[in-house]
């Protein structure tokens, strides 16, 4: 018996100790690799560091595991694109919905792949990418829009403008020009399914050409990231909408609930109250690993605000803006305000002596567009970033020490920001061949009903929800007259000024497809009530804003224009086809804000081949 006891006992101690041990010889042996496969070895095209894989692989008997589950970083991977000659790849998407918890509150979400955010694709310029969409959704048609790339019109992804919503299946052909890089993004364009989650970011390379330094070289870091950023609901986007264009509301937008950083945000469940009850389960704040010198990618996913960035125990300076477009180089702690669609390209650095210090990166959602406060809603949100372990910053070659830099200015207004000088007569001098002159604003008025409805020159068009052919495929006579849409056009490869007033007594980011402009001059009033339009026409009459740049405008493809303010843009009509023209707010794109720019003649813009793509989408 006392024998017997004994030997129990002893195995009791054994047991455990031995599976300690082997659990850490494994964790030893497959570790190295597990690191080493994601970061060199990831299919080229994502970097869809997938948070439920990491969540699986990421513990173990370390004070620091490799991914830790609640990491919301995306590490992209230039080395594998700058230096490849461009080629033909071919993806499939496989559109469902599922419920998530990206902030610990469940909402059903659109997924890609079964991801959400969709995967992140990294090209380079000169890529011809195919993306098959296989819509598995029921009673439900998908779009999908490249925001900011030009390519072709029938691919541009606008439901009622270049295709129909895509029932079963579409086949997106991509070709990315050879002088386009930069940050994008694609999201849906059908419905309100941008803000249930059905969009993920887009990252063209620049390639490494012989001769030239790469960007690696030129800014010296090794490491690029991507931060989507965006404000959230948890309500479905159709119940948003229902609300705002509620008369009750007096067209103020509902404010959003919550925000997230690669799909994933933190919510105190304790929030919820009894009127607005939430599946809420509580999650360990998510934080951000960065090493001590870092491109970061950042894009505004939100549906309604723009938010400020500070990035505390580093510093940043501004890269570039939107698709790849240089500024003047400005360095700081913070940087605003980035409005829905925006992007920017920034250098972060560690600005302290020692890498361990504690550093925070804080998201301000702006509160222009939150009149109806949300005391659900913590506008203003800080996530740890910690710095990569001993074994990681091996890996990447990073140098240990951190330089001692200091901010130039107390913040980026990226309202204020200049573009690199240009060539004297690349924009075609004083005036621009043709002018489009518009004014914007959100109305709400008794023929209405009290509901909010969007203007752009007494045109209101909602054509996300369109059921009908789209307007591409239809001849001019034939397009809808009740309500009709605002079509403006523009010969090829013209200069064109697009003048926007914005009337409204809220600001408006404007976003223009496939092309890119230059900022001329952005004004915004210099009192409430001051309506200072600017009048091309008007000789008489000096713009409010002053003169416009035509020395070092920054180029873009979407800009806020202030309230009762406007702007002034300029592009090359390079690209044929009808082009939307939007404010990015989803619930203000909804209730009509869009017009379109028709580039070419009616034959050159609906030439056979668009009706063929057309009719694919189009079909069953
Ligand atoms: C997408 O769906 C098709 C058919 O349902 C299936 O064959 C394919 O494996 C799926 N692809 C992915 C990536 O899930
Ligand atoms: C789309 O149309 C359907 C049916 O007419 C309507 O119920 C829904 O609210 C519309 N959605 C949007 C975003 O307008
Ligand atoms: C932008 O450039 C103009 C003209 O070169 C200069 O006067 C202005 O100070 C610059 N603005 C910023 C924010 O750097
Ligand atoms: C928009 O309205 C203004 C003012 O009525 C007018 O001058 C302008 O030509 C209109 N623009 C277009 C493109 O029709
Ligand atoms: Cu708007």
């Amino acid at each position: 018996m006392e024998k017997d006891g004994k030997w129990k006992r002893k195995w009791k101690v054994i047991l455990p100790t031995a599976a300690v041990l082997a659990t850490v010889v494994l964790f030893f042996f497959l570790y190295p690799k597990f690191y080493l496969n994601r970061s060199w070895s990831d299919e080229d095209l994502y970097s869809g560091d997938n948070p439920e894989i990491e969540q699986d692989l990421g513990h173990g008997p370390v004070t620091h595991p490799a991914v830790e589950p609640n990491d919301f970083s995306i590490r992209l991977h230039p080395e594998q694109h700058i230096h490849r000659d461009p080629e033909t790849i071919g993806l499939e998407w496989n559109i469902t919905k599922g419920v998530a918890r990206p902030d610990g509150v469940a909402k059903e979400v659109y997924l890609i792949d079964g991801q959400f955010p969709g995967p992140t694709v990294e090209l380079r310029s000169g890529d011809e990418l195919l993306v098959t969409i296989r819509n598995e959704l029921k009673d439900e048609g998908v779009a999908i829009h490249w925001h900011g790339l030009r390519i072709e019109n029938a691919m541009d992804g606008v439901v009622g403008l270049t295709q129909c919503a895509i029932q079963k299946e579409f086949t997106y052909r991509l070709k990315i020009p050879d002088d386009q890089d930069g940050t994008f993004w694609y999201h849906s364009h059908s419905e309100l399914q941008r803000a249930d989650g059905l969009f993920g970011a887009l990252v063209i390379h620049k390639p490494a050409e012989a001769g030239s330094t790469s960007d690696l070289k030129k800014y010296e870091y090794r490491n690029e990231q991507l931060l989507m950023v965006g404000d959230w609901y948890h309500r479905p986007a159709e119940e948003v909408l229902a609300d705002y264009t509620n008369w009750e509301n007096f067209k103020i937008e509902p404010a959003p609930d919550s925000m997230l950083l690669n799909g994933v945000g933190y919510f105190e469940c304790s929030m919820a109250t009894k009127a607005h009850p939430l599946d809420c389960k509580g999650q360990d704040m998510p934080h951000l690993t960065l090493p001590a010198r870092t491109r970061l990618r950042i894009v505004n996913t939100g549906a309604l605000t723009g938010f400020t960035i500070s990035m505390t125990g580093f510093v940043v300076t501004l890269l570039e803006v939107d698709g790849g477009h240089g500024v003047e180089q400005v360095r700081s702690e913070k940087v605003g305000i980035l409005y829905p669609g925006e992007r920017v390209d920034l250098l972060v650095e560690r600005s302290g002596h020692d890498e361990y210090e504690s550093a925070w990166i804080t998201i301000a959602l702006d509160r222009e567009n939150m009149q109806f406060p949300n005391m659900a809603l913590t506008p203003t949100q800080q996530f740890s970033i910690a710095p990569p372990m001993a074994n990681e910053r091996a890996v990447l070659h990073e140098e240990a020490t951190v330089r001692s830099i200091s901010p130039h200015v107390p913040w980026i207004d990226l309202s204020n920001v200049n573009g690199s000088a240009i060539a004297f007569g690349e924009l075609s001098g004083q005036s621009a061949d043709d002018t489009i002159l518009l004014y914007a604003s959100i109305s709400y008025l008794t023929q209405y009903e009290y509901r909010p409805k969007g203007f752009i020159n007494h045109t209101s068009w909602s054509l996300s929800n369109s059921s009908g052919s789209p307007l591409l495929s239809l001849d001019r006579a034939a397009w809808p007259t009740d309500p009709e849409p605002l079509v403006v056009k523009a010969g090829r490869s013209e200069w064109v000024d697009l003048v926007i007033n914005n009337i409204d007594d809220k600001g408006h980011p404007f976003h223009l497809h496939g092309h890119d402009f230059y900022v001329l001059s952005v004004h915004q009033a210099s009192r409430v009530g001051a309506y200072e339009q600017y009048n091309p026409f008007d000789s008489e009459k000096e713009p409010a804003g002053g003169p416009m740049n035509l020395v070092n405008p920054v180029i873009k493809d979407t800009v806020y224009i202030p309230s009762q303010g406007y702007a002034v843009l300029r592009f090359r009509a390079s690209n044929l086809g009808l082009w939307l023209v939007h404010c990015h707010v989803l619930w203000h794109e909804a209730v009509g804000m869009n017009m379109a720019i028709q580039i070419g003649d009616d034959a050159q813009v609906r030439s056979q081949m668009v009706q063929d793509s057309i009719a694919k989408s189009c079909a069953g």
